[in-house]
């Protein structure tokens, strides 16, 4: 299916279509790379500037949203592996940060990966993500920023992990759609690495395995 014609079917709330595009797409694992890089994240990206331009309202961007949240959990659970003991990888939006749903698909794909995920969803308190770190012991730590104007917060973020824990510092990815307006804004932020999108990520965290 075309582009265009998917997001018609996500903002007419056509759910069931939308699913079963994406089951279509997503018979093996790179199938669901497929899905979530060139159709999922593209519609979304593409209602955004809808939503921007006015052309459509708040609830079709939440319509939409949603839907493709669905087609995203829909599609990912039956290539989902059983993973606790594998290596673990920690995800979490900076603190105000509501964009959910790329760090979301991030993590998909690492547990299908064979990562041991733990996301915590969106704005996660610097103060608690220090001391999951602690607890937890992650291979890395990937942050997730949508909102250029949470770029400051985010290399606060950064500075206070790297501050409470000093050389027990895991590597820290940063992502999102924050950092798409300039090629140097990840390292500005202080991050150890970055991934323009999440098949990116995905292949270059392999080398953190081990
Ligand atoms: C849906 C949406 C929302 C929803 C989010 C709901 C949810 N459950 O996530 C809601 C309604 C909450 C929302 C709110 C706002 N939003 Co909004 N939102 C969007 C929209 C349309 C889609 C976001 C999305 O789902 N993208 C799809 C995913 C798949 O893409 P992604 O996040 O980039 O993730 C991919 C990669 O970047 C990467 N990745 C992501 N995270 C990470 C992390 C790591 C470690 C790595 C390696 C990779 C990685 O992997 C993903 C898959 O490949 C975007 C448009 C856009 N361009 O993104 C605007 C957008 C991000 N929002 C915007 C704005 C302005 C806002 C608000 C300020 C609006 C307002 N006035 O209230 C608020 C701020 C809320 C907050 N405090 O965060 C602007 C930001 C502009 C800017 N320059 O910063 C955008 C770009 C829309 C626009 N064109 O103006 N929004």
């Amino acid at each position: 299916m075309e582009l265009q014609e998917y997001i018609d079917h996500l903002l007419a709330g056509e759910d069931d279509i939308c699913a079963a595009e994406g089951k279509d797409q997503a018979v093996d694992l790179q199938g669901l790379h497929r899905l979530y890089v060139d159709l999922i994240e593209p519609s979304q990206y593409r209602i955004g500037e809808l939503w921007e331009g006015g052309k459509i309202s708040v609830a079709g961007e939440h319509l939409a949203t949603a839907t493709n949240s669905y087609v995203a959990s829909t599609c990912y659970a039956p290539l989902a592996r059983a993973t606790s003991g594998g290596p673990r990888a920690m995800i979490a939006c900076t603190p105000e940060e509501m964009h959910e749903l790329g760090p979301r698909m991030l993590a998909d794909l690492l547990e299908c990966d064979g990562w041991d995920v733990d996301f915590y969803g969106t704005s996660m308190p610097v103060r608690d993500l220090i001391g999951a770190i602690r607890e937890r012991k992650p291979r890395f730590v990937g942050l997730s920023v949508a909102l250029v104007m949470h770029l400051g917060s985010a290399k606060r973020t950064i500075t206070a992990i790297r501050e409470a824990l000093g050389s027990e510092t895991p590597p820290i990815v940063v992502g999102g759609n924050a950092f798409r307006g300039g090629e140097d804004l990840w390292r500005q932020v202080g991050a150890d690495l970055y991934a323009k999108d999440a098949s990116e990520a995905v292949q270059m965290l392999g080398a953190l395995k081990g």
